[in-house]
């Protein structure tokens, strides 16, 4: 765990945890035991500590929290670093994140590697830095810059850490040589300047800047208890002596451990990387190497994914079937990342370098010479079966054909090639070079390097890819049809759209279903539902009339020039009400707890069907899926983990209360949801198990 080998005086801790060196309880015996060992070693006149692999420390072992402490606890080792009364210099070899950060602020020196990064993210796991980090950095930095690095949570590279003051040299050669030589040199004129002691950048502007930025911040304070303690605990580096601000870090810090929010956070943060393990797809399945792309289509899901192969640096080929399309997807394009270049996320530069990867052709034929292509033409399976048995013949063999289909059957699509064990659906999520979520439709005969392949692809792509099986709207599409019936049926039973748009808001998302539906056009829906002959009365009377959402003017609300947002339009609202009448429906009135339980219930028994089906590998995949495709509140955890919460037992019984209330028997608790009710379980006590 640390390894300690003595180099001219120099007693180097070399810390080996592998994946990315997180600070168990053995990491931390080992570094105070090679604490020990140099003040008592004559022959040792400094340390300097450092880690193997590309990552210096990525904070405390997440896993480990909610457990026993072990001794020595995290501040035992802070303390052993900051008063070892030899000079203790920290070679950050890559990230020193959290409490990795805080390990290297207690030292007496830092230096970094060009290419490390180093930050305090702990808050966006819903806690604070607990090793002292709210109250040394302020003193390196100032409190302001401290304040909105903690509260952002984003790393700094070595080179702004060395500008800022976290780090003092960044070592362009040979960074344990650099360490050594400044440790030697700190032992020999006896300097170990302690970061506790710095008061140099705590003033009266730095105070100002600092409660202007807290002005900032109100509305994450008010909406996440974590944030509102970090402002009260960096604060106290102005008003009180340092062990006392490390006495309220503490106490925020072992109360913020035990938050319901915090504990969805990390119970999200395992989730998000669970998605890489695949049943039935070895680790060690290669992936095939992607030199060039192509995409069908310069619609707006076919640019926005192009965009995500240029700016992941891979050539692509956009294709459509006439210059004039073509032209107008790479001005959507260029669009986009002039409106980058405005907001100064993308230097002008960079534009065009990436632009200059996205090469625009008439005809399918250009898309001969790409190892993948994904197709984004519109959702009519006649079309594509065209188009993929063209790309069957035009492309070189094991070129992978990818659809980028919501809901189609993605197996139908492959049976259209001789090469099915190449075809796989990709679904990306618009705007696609903005939405990390990546479902992964694995089809009955896709290949396993193929599957390898699209998600090392995903990943590539900044993507969150979870891997999904073939059925009507995979995991994403499906479960919100749920929600999308229910939000009708709310309507024709007494809600108003701004009533249940503020239930879903103040449950945690972004927008609510209607707004939603304005946003994306009403149209959408309605030409899906009229393909499946199903009908949404409301919906389909808005569109009747033309209400097609913003684009339009008007939808579930109206839109007047230049509103940000939409208005309660009367016109709806007795629309609303002469549907009901017209389905013999007596209105009334549903509070907000009730709109998310016939909302978010039905979502969750769709959720057991799709796991006892085996179209999601677990429940986590799920809850990811909603976290990063549709907004869902990762404090909540996502819709299984919430379900678990609020109780399997309950929710079974509202659905069956739903089910014979509206004679919808889809409403009737799935199997595997009435089991795990019926036996006391959790769907997270599934594990592996179907
Ligand atoms: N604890 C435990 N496991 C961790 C971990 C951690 N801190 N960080 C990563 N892992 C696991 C991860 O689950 C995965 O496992 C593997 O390592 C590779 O991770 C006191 C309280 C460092 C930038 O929030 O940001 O310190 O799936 O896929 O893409 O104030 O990991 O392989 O089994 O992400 O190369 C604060 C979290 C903790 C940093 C590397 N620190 N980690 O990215 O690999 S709280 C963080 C990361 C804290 C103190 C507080 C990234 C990374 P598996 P990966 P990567």
């Amino acid at each position: 765990m640390v390894r300690t080998a003595v180099n001219e005086g120099v007693l180097v801790a070399t810390i080996d945890n592998p994946p990315v060196n997180a600070l168990s309880a053995d990491v931390r015996r080992g570094l105070v035991e090679a604490l020990r060992n140099a003040a008592a070693d004559p022959q040792v006149s400094a340390l300097v500590i450092t880690s193997s692999g590309k990552t210096f420390i990525a904070g405390a072992d997440i896993s480990e929290f909610g457990k026993p402490p072990q001794s020595p606890t995290f501040p035992e080792l802070i303390q052993a670093l900051e008063e070892s009364p030899k000079p203790v210099v920290a070679a950050i070899n890559g990230a020193a994140l959290g409490g990795g950060l805080e390990v290297a602020l207690a030292c007496h020196a830092r230096v970094a590697a060009p290419g490390a990064k180093l930050g305090l993210p702990e808050v966006k796991l819903g806690l604070i830095p607990g090793a002292g980090g709210t109250q040394r950095l302020p003193r390196l930095i100032g409190a302001a810059t401290a304040f909105r690095m903690m509260r952002d949570g984003e790393p700094v590279g070595a080179a702004a850490a060395r500008d800022l003051g976290i780090v003092d040299i960044v070592a362009d050669s040979d960074l344990l040589v650099t360490a050594s030589m400044h440790a030697r040199e700190m032992a020999r004129n006896g300097s170990r300047p302690a970061a506790r002691d710095r008061r140099d950048r705590i003033t009266e502007e730095d105070r100002a800047a600092f409660e202007a930025l807290v002005k900032e911040t109100a509305r994450q304070m008010k909406e996440m208890p974590n944030v509102a303690a970090l402002v009260e605990t960096v604060r106290a580096v102005f008003d009180r002596a340092f062990d006392d601000g490390v006495a309220l870090e503490r106490e925020h810090f072992l109360r913020l451990i035990e938050d319901d929010r915090s504990k969805a956070l990390r119970y999200v943060f395992f989730a998000e990387r669970e998605t890489s393990r695949v049943p039935g797809l070895s680790k060690d399945t290669q992936a095939r190497p992607l030199r060039r792309a192509a995409v069908v289509g310069a619609g707006t899901m076919g640019g926005g994914i192009a965009i995500c192969f240029a700016n992941a640096g891979i050539p692509v080929t956009l294709i459509e079937t006439s210059e004039e399309a073509l032209a107008r997807g790479i001005a959507r394009i260029e669009q986009t990342y002039d409106a980058s270049v405005r907001r100064g996320t993308l230097s002008p530069e960079e534009k065009q370098r990436r632009l200059g990867l996205i090469a625009g052709r008439a005809g399918l034929e250009a898309a001969a010479d790409a190892d993948i292509v994904v197709e984004a033409v519109f959702e009519d399976m006649a079309v594509k079966t065209s188009i993929f048995g063209d790309l069957d013949r035009i492309t070189a063999p094991g070129a992978i054909l990818a659809t980028n289909t919501s809901y189609l059957d993605v197996n139908e699509i492959a049976a259209a090639t001789r090469r099915p064990e190449d075809v796989i659906g990709l679904h990306f999520f618009s705007p696609a070079n903005v939405m990390r979520l990546l479902e992964v439709v694995r089809a009955e005969r896709t290949s396993s390097e193929v599957v390898a392949t699209a998600l090392s692809l995903g990943r590539a792509l900044g993507k969150i890819p979870v891997v999904v099986g073939v059925c009507f709207g995979f995991v994403g599409n499906r479960m919100l049809s749920k929600r999308t019936v229910a939000a009708e049926r709310l309507l024709t039973a007494g809600a108003l759209p701004h009533e249940v748009d503020a239930a879903v808001t103040d449950f945690g998302f972004r927008m609510g279903p209607f707004a939603m539906a304005d946003l994306a056009g009403l149209d959408i829906g309605w030409r899906t539902r009229k393909s499946l002959g199903q009908k949404a009365p409301v919906a389909d009377a808005l569109c009747e009339a033309n209400r097609l959402g913003q684009k339009a003017g008007k939808g579930y609300y109206v839109y007047p020039e230049g509103a940000r947002s939409g208005e309660r339009d009367p016109e709806v609202e007795r629309l609303i009400e002469k549907v009901s009448s017209e389905l013999g429906i007596k209105r009334r009135s549903f509070t907000p707890d009730e709109i998310v339980e016939r909302l978010l219930y039905p979502m969750v028994n769709e959720g057991a069907r799709i796991l006892d089906e085996g179209i999601a590998a677990r429940t986590g995949d799920i809850d990811v899926i909603w976290l990063n495709g549709y907004g869902w509140p990762a404090w909540r955890g996502g819709p299984m983990y919430w379900a678990d919460q609020v109780g399997l037992a309950k929710i079974a019984d509202r659905l069956e209360a739903f089910a014979a209330e509206t004679g919808d028997d889809s409403l009737r608790p799935a199997p595997l949801l009435r089991r795990l009710a019926d036996e006391g379980r959790t769907f997270a006590s599934l594990g592996g198990e179907r």
